[in-house]
């Protein structure tokens, strides 16, 4: 049953028939955080709406490890954690941004300078539950443009 219900997803997919979910997903104002020589680790920064409602479950780019993290209160300090799901809510802007929900860039290939392009991959599961790859374009923005750690 589970195998045959496989079987006919890769079919339809193979049709073409099942590329509609991506264009369910509105991504904007996305950009990155610089960095300096020698830092291995930034974020990556968007706002996502989807009209019908989806989770985004994974994130990639060549431009060093990627993950989706969530920052977490931890006996008053700020931490942060893989996200494995992040639920987008139909119609609702859900924001990744400094201090909050973010992807993670860490064992950065080179330094990334203002105005460079930094193409990222998001892994969103639509309500059918079949996941699909949204193609980012983020732009680097300098590295003091917003802090990225809580300071207390
Ligand atoms: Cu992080």
């Amino acid at each position: 049953m589970h195998k045959k219900s496989l079987a006919l997803i890769a079919l339809l997919a193979s049709l073409g028939s099942v590329a509609a979910s991506a264009s369910d997903l509105e991504v904007s104002n996305a950009w990155v955080r610089g960095t300096v020589p020698g830092q291995k680790a930034t974020g990556a920064f968007m706002d996502l709406k989807s009209v019908e409602g989806a989770a985004l479950v994974g994130a990639a780019s060549n431009a060093g490890v990627t993950q989706v993290h969530e920052m977490t209160m931890d006996g008053g300090v700020m931490r942060m954690r893989e996200a494995k799901k992040l639920d987008l809510p139909a119609g609702q802007t859900v924001s990744l941004k400094p201090g909050g929900y973010h992807i993670m860039l860490m064992d950065l290939k080179k330094p990334l300078a203002k105005g460079e392009i930094v193409p990222l991959t998001l892994n969103i599961q639509g309500k059918d539950g079949k996941t699909t790859e949204v193609q980012v374009k983020a732009e680097v923005r300098e590295l003091n443009a917003m802090p990225m750690e809580h300071k207390h």
